[in-house]
Order: C-alpha cells, then sequence, then structure tokens
C-alpha cells in the first residue's frame, strides 16, 4: 500500500515537474468523426483541432496497476512501427524538453459501464484515455492507434509532428466474445505464423482465438502422459506434408502472446468424432471398428472414440487435465460435431460424461452445436454453425450461444468463383454478405441475452502458411470485428466499404495478403 501511494505520488510529481512548455500550434481543421475507424465506436464528438504527436511526447500511466503500463509499452511500440518516433513510458522526471503527454488511466466511473468500455479525450497538449480495466485500455489504444495519420505534417513545427484529430471518444463493445478460430489441424500453423494473425486481430480489437487443435488428420498439441498423440498423430497432414505440433512450451509461448494483447485462447480438442489421428497413435481409442490407418484427405465424419470405454474416459482426463492446467481462459472447447459414425445414445452418454471432466477441472465447456442433443448444463455454450435448432434447445435451458454460421461467418468459404483458395459447401461469402447481417435476429426466436458473442471460423483445408491464410481472412475478419464490437445504429455497408478501403496502407505495413474484392474502392 505505501509503496502505491508513493509510486502515485512520484507520478503526480513528475507530471506538475515537467509541466508541458506551452505551444501553439495552428492546425488545419481536423474531423475526429470522420476517421476510418474499425470497428466504428459508440460516439465521437469532434473538437477540429488536434494533438501534436511528436518526440516530445510521453506516455504516462496508471501506477495502480502494472497492466497499464504494459498497455503504455504496447502503444510506444506501435508508434515507433507506424512513425520511427521513440516515446518513452513512464520516464523519469525533469525532462522539459516533454510538451505533450498521453496518459492512460485507471477510472472506476460508472460511465466505463464494461471491463472492455474506455473514453479517449483528445486535446492540444494531452490526450487522456479512461479505462477500468487493462483491457479497455488495451482497447482504446487501437483506436489512437488507427488515429495516427500515415505521414508526418513537416511544416507546421520546425520538428516532424503526426496530427491526431481533437475530440472525445465514448466506446463499448456490443458482444462480449468477438472470436477467429484458426484450424491447425488440417494443416499446421507455426508459432509465428499465429502471432501474426494474434497481431492483426488485436488490431481490429478481437478478445478470442479458438484453436482447433485436433483433427482426423492430425493432433497438434503436446500430452506429456500420452506422447504418442504427437509422435504419431502429430505427423501427418491433409495432402500428405508434415504435418507439426506445439510443445507445451510453444502453447505457452502462444497463450503469453495473445495474453498481452488481450486475447484469450480457447484450445478445442475434436471429439468424439474427428478423432482419426488420436486412434491411430492410441488404437484402444477407436470406436468405429475398422483398421485404422494415417488420413490426409478432406472427408468429414468417419471416425469416432470408444463412448462405452472406461479407459477412453481415463484418457480424457489427462489430456483435459494437462491442457486445462496450461489454459488460463476459462473454457476448453470439447468439438462435438459431425459424428456421423458415433451411435446417438454413445454420443449423448460421451458429451454428458466429458462435460464433467472439463468442469472438474475447472473449466467451463463449449461444444458445436450438435453437444446440445445431450442434457447440458446452463454453464456450457453452445457454437451454432448449422443447427439453430439445437441451439434454441440450449438456450432455452440456459445456455449462451456463440453465433458462427457457415453461411454467415466461415472464413474458409470462397469470396466468389474465381476465389483461388476455400470451399464452398455453405456457399460464396463475398465481403459485403459477410458484413450485412444481424447476429441479434439472425436466430430469429434467439433471446439477445442468451447471445455471448460471434465467432468466425478458419478451417484449413485449403490453406497450409500465413498467405494462404490472410487471402480468406482479411478483409473479411475487419467486417466481423466491426459486427462483433458496434452498434447495428452504427453499422453501415456504404460506410464501413469506405472505411475498409482505407485499412491498406496498415495491411501492407503487416504485409499482409489480403483478397482485393472489387466490392470495396481500395486507396
Ligand atoms: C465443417 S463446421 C466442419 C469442419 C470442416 C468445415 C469446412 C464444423 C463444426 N465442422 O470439420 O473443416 O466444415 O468448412
Amino acid at each position: 500500500m505505501a509503496s502505491r501511494i508513493f509510486l502515485v505520488l512520484t507520478a503526480l510529481i513528475g507530471v506538475i515537474a515537467c509541466q508541458p512548455q506551452k505551444e501553439e500550434i495552428n492546425f488545419p481543421k481536423t474531423d475526429l468523426s470522420k476517421a476510418a475507424l474499425i470497428p466504428k465506436p459508440v460516439e465521437t464528438i469532434p473538437t477540429h483541432s488536434a494533438f501534436g504527436l511528436a518526440n516530445n511526447t510521453m506516455i504516462l500511466t496508471s501506477p495502480i496497476d502494472p497492466k497499464f503500463e504494459q498497455v503504455g509499452h504496447f502503444l510506444a511500440e506501435k508508434i515507433k512501427f507506424k512513425t520511427g518516433l521513440n516515446i518513452d513510458v513512464n520516464a523519469a522526471d525533469g525532462d522539459n524538453t516533454i510538451k505533450r503527454y498521453i496518459f492512460i488511466n485507471q477510472s472506476d466511473s460508472l460511465e466505463l459501464n464494461t471491463p472492455e468500455s474506455y473514453q479517449l479525450h483528445i486535446e492540444g497538449d494531452s490526450i487522456l484515455l479512461n479505462a477500468k480495466t487493462a483491457a479497455g485500455a488495451f482497447r482504446g489504444i487501437q483506436t489512437l492507434r488507427q488515429l495516427i495519420p500515415e505521414k508526418s505534417n513537416d511544416t507546421l513545427t520546425d520538428y516532424a509532428l503526426w496530427p491526431i484529430p481533437s475530440g472525445k471518444i465514448i466506446d463499448a463493445p456490443r458482444f462480449e466474445y468477438r472470436g477467429a478460430m484458426l484450424d491447425v489441424a488440417r494443416h499446421f500453423f507455426t508459432v509465428d505464423e499465429i502471432k501474426k494473425y494474434i497481431d492483426l486481430l488485436a488490431y481490429y480489437k478481437y478478445n478470442v482465438l479458438h484453436l482447433h487443435l485436433t483433427d482426423d488428420q492430425g493432433w497438434r498439441i503436446e500430452i506429456k502422459s500420452w506422447p504418442k498423440l504427437t509422435e504419431i498423430g502429430g505427423k501427418t497432414e491433409v495432402g500428405g506434408g508434415e504435418g507439426g505440433f506445439f510443445t507445451q512450451e510453444d502453447y505457452k509461448e502462444l497463450i503469453a502472446y495473445a495474453a498481452e494483447r488481450h486475447i484469450t485462447v480457447i484450445p478445442e480438442i475434436d471429439m468424439p468424432g474427428h478423432t482419426n489421428a488420436a486412434s491411430l497413435s492410441y488404437p484402444f481409442l477407436n470406436g468405429n471398428g475398422k483398421k485404422l490407418k494415417p488420413y490426409t484427405g478432406t472427408r468429414v465424419g468417419f471416425s469416432t472414440f470408444d463412448a462405452r470405454k472406461d479407459t477412453v474416459y481415463a484418457f480424457l482426463d489427462d489430456v483435459i487435465r494437462e491442457v486445462s492446467e496450461m489454459t488460463p481462459g476459462p473454457y476448453v472447447h470439447i468439438g462435438g460435431d459431425e459424428s456421423h459414425v458415433t451411435k446417438k445414445l454413445d454420443y449423448i452418454h460421451f458429451v454428458e460424461k466429458v462435460e464433467k471432466i472439463v468442469e472438474k477441472h475447472g473449466k467451463l465447456m463449449i461444444g458445436w452445436n450438435e453437444i446440445a442433443q445431450a442434457d447440458i448444463n446452463a454453464s456450457t455454450v453452445i457454437q451454432l454453425w448449422n443447427e439453430p435448432h439445437n441451439a434454441l434447445k440450449a438456450a432455452s435451458s440456459g445456455s449462451k450461444i456463440i453465433l458462427s454460421p457457415a453461411k454467415k461467418t466461415y472464413l474458409d468459404m470462397k469470396y466468389d468463383s474465381i476465389s483461388e483458395y476455400g470451399l464452398d459447401w455453405a456457399g460464396l461469402i463475398p465481403v459485403d454478405i459477410a458484413y450485412n447481417w444481424n447476429p441479434e435476429t439472425y436466430v430469429e426466436t434467439l433471446p439477445k441475452e442468451n447471445i455471448l458473442g460471434i465467432e468466425a471460423p478458419l478451417w484449413s483445408e485449403t490453406i497450409s502458411n500465413s498467405a494462404e491464410l490472410e487471402y480468406l481472412a482479411f478483409p473479411r475478419a475487419i467486417g466481423y470485428a466491426e459486427l462483433g464490437w458496434s452498434s447495428e445504429e452504427n453499422r453501415n455497408w456504404e460506410d464501413y466499404r469506405k472505411r475498409l478501403a482505407q485499412q491498406v496502407p496498415y495491411l501492407k505495413h503487416m504485409e499482409v495478403n489480403y483478397y482485393p474484392s472489387k466490392l470495396i474502392d481500395w486507396e
């Protein structure tokens, strides 16, 4: 406590001691409400002047929570990436060359009514970012990043200056869950490739990365108590490539990287179907009665665990324990989709048993909509991909629903008939179809209170590296970011397509291989 008071005092004295030297700059008129922000904030009130970001800016962060300081350093790093400026964070006092401050402040204001809410006050010599939590501050600095112009203005002062339009932004997310899923089982993706995807998702305020870690074609997560899962099951992928897997260290590295970006990782162990790679590694698991061989094709629905064997549940207890121990987030996803060769009663028995195992290890269960056939708990979450009636059944007994309708959100669907990658079983999904739907009315009778949020899955049958991943994910994933964050009143395709066109400098700087859809007048 004493040290906390000391920190607050030193920060305050610091600010007073180095009161910014007022400097009048005649900025051309700006309009904050015209900024190409994605997702669009709740409210933007322009004051038509600017804050001059320059090397005489300093970032100060609330000393109350060290996570705010991390957010400050993240912002400094991104300012450097965009402008080349070296901005100090909470540097020693007495530097009278500092003229302007960006203050990232923890606030308990009642106006900040969700953990991710934030407010930005941009004025001539200060930017104040208020947030209740570091997650809120992190969302707020993404907005700030988007407000920094690409090029400096070198004529207003005798040093380079990046004018940030002044005014106030009041913002909060529409849904608490805004996810992207990546299938690393059909094709393996490396830690670095996933980190790049996380960076892009963070910029657009996603807060969940769901990793589809296991399927018929590969098992991608090291389980120390069952090493053959990766020694045998990790060596295959679609098309016959060498596959791969994450060691537990790799996986923890990914989780930490996501956590720094306030993104929760949700691991998925898909079962009882989609389990050929697991059964190939440990044949006692197999319940389809057929001879096992490695699978590198793209069919689904032929494999199953044996739902009537105690040893299968003993195995799953180990797997779910190890996965839960490595995962700080609240959820474990158990798949449950397309178990076409599991008898219905066996399937139900299986889901109910596995739910108990997940809960025993302190996690909440998520499953694809099929699991609602079983008698699941209200705390179990259903991910809707193709069967609204199952989502409705689960909602009626209290479960929350994640909306991932294949026809709208499947990033692995082709954009159009000339798309290079992707599938088309759920239809083509051009950029406007991906954007133009309302999650709250998609399933008419699903109560709003039961909607946890939305998620865009990217299945990897047709893609195997970052460039191919990005071709399918961008720009559609940017649209889902806005669907998940912005209110329905603030969403409008004509306005959105103009803001999307202005993402090009960022996408280019990040070397993103986005699909240049003809529906957008790219800048
Ligand atoms: C259906 S969606 C699947 C996946 C495939 C995908 C291809 C779901 C829960 N299962 O196994 O990869 O289609 O689009």
